[in-house]
């Protein structure tokens, strides 16, 4: 099949998911259509089945706001004609599905039909899409979709109750490659962050509010009393100003290292041991599986999809949101024993297995073919 994706191309889970899928097709020998507005962060284009196209907004100084999405569309139009793609697959419903909805009534003219399937992520339903400024687009380019995804249970039951849905949503949950991790990084060096009876405790996101920053501060602050430990701190956003200071005024700044954004993820959760993410809301919680993988326990609220990935008890721990408490007590439970600690590194990588790329990508494959069957 000749797939083209639309995502966010930075370092955000839906641009994330939507790369490794399109590699995981390429892979599998689908010829991959990247179509965004710079090369996503996670892409390499070594794989001769991958393409990136970009999508630019010429500056003109009549425009406030340069119209994104109408590059986009026209974009889609040009692309989906000269490489005659069979399915445009959209992540983030906004403005992907609408300018995708767009594009296929433009192609549609010329007698070129092609179906879309537009997969939902979470911010673009539970937080920005769920505006009334742009509500009703939302709805309609969800219910215009030939077939609609969501990366969990928690926001298609989300969806369902906030927007005016006609669509039947698949749930098509996030994935990651484990056979990658097991291969692709061995030397883990661990004494460069830590000494060894310190803990490595780690937060991955991109520290927007809605992650709840302060709290990780609160529970490592916890940590830190009871056991040695240092707490990575890894993503850019405007919670990590506010955070290096809480840091500093509650003096346990020589033990928080803050990396900004990082392309080496993997490198960084081979030495963690715990990863914390008390999240206010999270539709899936990627960076959580992309540390189970890892064999790192999580610590999380149990927050929307978040307990579709962690489960009590075993990968870790899920508590209220807020409840720095628990999360604390909990996190010194699991890191104060080593017998403990390895059970749950354990348990967490077998529960992430359950979310291979094998199990998973081959889900988007029947749903794009039955997509074309209706054609
Ligand atoms: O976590 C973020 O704020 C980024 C956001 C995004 O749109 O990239 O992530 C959302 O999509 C991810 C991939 O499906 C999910 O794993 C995250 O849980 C989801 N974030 C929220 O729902 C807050």
């Amino acid at each position: 099949m000749k797939i083209a994706i639309v995502c966010y191309p930075t370092f955000g889970g839906s641009g994330v998911v939507a790369t490794e899928l399109g590699i995981a097709l390429a892979k599998l020998n689908h010829e991959v259509h990247f179509i965004t507005y710079k090369q996503p962060v996670r892409l390499n284009l070594l794989n001769p089945n991958i393409h990136f196209h970009e999508v630019s907004v010429p500056a003109y100084p009549l425009f406030h706001y340069q119209p994104y999405e109408l590059a986009l569309s026209s974009k889609l139009v040009g692309t989906i004609k000269k490489y005659n793609i069979d399915i445009l697959h959209v992540h983030y419903a906004i403005p992907h599905a609408y300018a995708g909805y767009m594009a296929k009534k433009m192609l549609e003219e010329e007698g070129i039909h092609i179906p879309m399937v537009t997969t939902l992520h979470g911010t673009d339903i539970t937080l920005v899409g769920n505006h009334p400024f742009y509500k009703p687009a939302v709805t309609f380019s969800i219910n215009k979709s030939d077939i609609v995804t969501s990366v969990s249970q928690s926001l298609k039951d989300d969806t369902l109750r906030l927007f005016d849905i006609k669509k039947n949503i698949e749930v098509v949950p996030n994935f990651i490659d484990v056979s990658q991790r097991q291969t692709s990084f061995t030397d883990c060096q661990r004494e460069v962050m830590a000494t060894p009876e310190e803990r490595i405790v780690t937060h991955i996101s991109n520290f927007r509010v809605v992650k709840r920053i302060s709290d990780i501060v609160d529970i490592f602050y916890n940590i830190q009393k009871k056991i040695p430990a240092k707490l990575l701190m890894v993503g850019e956003g405007p919670e990590r100003g506010p955070a290096e200071k809480k840091c500093k005024e509650l003096g346990i700044k020589d033990k928080v290292v803050f990396f900004g954004n990082s392309n080496e993820i993997d490198k960084i959760l081979c030495f963690s041991d715990l990863f914390l993410l008390p999240s206010e809301r999270e539709s899936f919680g990627l960076a959580a599986l992309e540390a189970m993988v890892n064999k790192v326990p999580v610590i999380s609220s149990n927050a929307g999809g978040i307990p579709e990935v962690n489960t009590q008890g075993v990968s870790g721990y899920l508590s209220d949101v807020g409840n720095v408490k628990e999360m604390s007590e909990n996190a010194i439970r699991i890191l104060e024993d080593d017998n403990v600690l390895e059970r749950f590194k354990q348990n967490a990588y077998n529960e992430a297995k359950k979310f291979d790329v094998n199990t998973i990508v081959p889900k988007y494959i029947a749903l794009y073919e039955s997509a074309l069957a209706i054609f």
